[in-house]
């Protein structure tokens, strides 16, 4: 993170306590101690990323070495419209957690601008009926690109609304045709350490075992909300946002959305997804946006939402029961105890 780079005024101690350690996940990570902790100061940040912890809202400007987003063709979903305020698209393109990229909240964005989308190659694979790979064409043209309207909110308890551009990824299973035997839907990332410095380095990468990994029970990836999305703000995604193609589970923390996948394998064993391997008490499977479901070191029960202005200093709202899906999602899980199965 970027705390020295701030004006010390606009930090009270108390958000630097609890926004900046006290929620910091990398503190789970046993035997590194101080050195965690000492990340923050030693990372360097850019003029355009500290105008974003600063405050200073700026249009993305297209600056040398920025990538280049193109504007993509959507309709809008109309039952996904109305959230209101949207967050700043330079702060969703400023504020990010990338763990590939680095653990701080700019690193994505300052270190992820030469990134290559394009070749880039998705595989289904797995118990489909047709295992298939698509291409970074395939990806833009092949399915209706519709725009929704979602909550994001990170298992750190900030949180923003987001203008997606995607497509369900019900659509795309259902093309591949799911084998009556297939239980979970698992995701994995590129792995690519010459392009991503976290996973050149486990220092820079927080100590996660790259490729970063995640995965939904059947019902979940077919549930209508879950969203392949290959776009935000009415262009394709940039890097930093998990270009060329991400998952969106706007009822589940964020860490299930994940970024820049090359892969999709359909399995009938469940898959251990990234955090619940780096911190299995802290972090599930399952990962719902619960606000009676306190994190071991913090509460879940509200959130900072990052709209206009400096990050650290938001208001919080109240968190709502999956993340406001309730009633979208509520029956998937009606038979589960959420507080063990977190
Ligand atoms: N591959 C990968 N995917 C990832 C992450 C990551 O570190 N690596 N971070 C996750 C977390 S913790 C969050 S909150 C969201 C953030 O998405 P955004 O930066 O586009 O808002 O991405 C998720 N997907
Ligand atoms: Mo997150």
């Amino acid at each position: 993170m970027l705390i020295k780079h701030a004006k010390k005024s606009q930090l009270k101690e108390s958000q630097l306590t609890s926004e900046s350690v006290y929620k910091d996940r990398r503190n789970i990570i046993k035997g590194l101690g101080l050195a965690a902790l000492s990340v923050p100061f030693t990372s360097t940040a850019s003029a355009s990323v500290f105008d974003i912890f600063s405050g200073d809202d700026k249009k993305n400007d297209a600056g040398s070495g920025t990538f280049v987003r193109t504007p993509l063709e959507f309709t809008k979903n109309t039952n996904f419209q109305s959230l209101t305020p949207l967050t700043p698209e330079d702060k969703i393109l400023q504020y990010n957690n990338f763990y590939e990229f680095g653990t701080g909240k700019g690193d994505p964005a300052e270190y992820s601008q030469q990134f290559k989308v394009d070749p880039w190659s998705l595989t289904i694979d797995g118990l489909v009926d047709k295992p298939q790979t698509l291409n970074y064409e395939d990806l833009l043209k092949k399915f209706e690109i519709e725009e929704r309207l979602y909550r994001m909110r990170c298992v750190e308890a900030w949180s923003m609304n987001v203008p997606w551009l995607g497509f369900t990824l019900a659509s795309l299973l259902k093309e591949a045709g799911i084998k009556s035997n297939a239980k979970f839907v698992r995701f994995e990332t590129i792995y690519d350490p010459e392009q991503m410095r976290g996973q050149a380095s486990r220092f820079v990468g927080g100590s996660i075992d790259f490729p970063y990994v995640e995965a939904l029970t059947i019902a979940e990836a077919m549930n209508p909300l879950a969203l392949l999305s290959v776009g935000l703000y009415g262009k394709t995604l940039a890097p930093q946002n998990g270009a060329p193609i991400r998952l969106v589970v706007p009822w589940k923390y964020g860490f299930k959305s994940i970024k820049s996948i090359v892969k999709i394998t359909l399995t009938d064993k469940a898959p251990v997804n990234t955090w619940q391997a780096l911190g299995p008490d802290e972090y599930g499977f399952f990962a719902n946006v619960n606000p009676r479901a306190d994190h071991p070191r913090w509460s879940q029960a509200s959130e900072r939402f990052i709209g206009e202005g400096n990050v650290f200093q938001q208001s919080r709202q109240k968190t709502l029961m999956f993340n406001g899906y309730e009633e979208e999602v509520a029956h998937l899980y009606k038979d589960i105890d959420l507080l063990r199965y977190f």
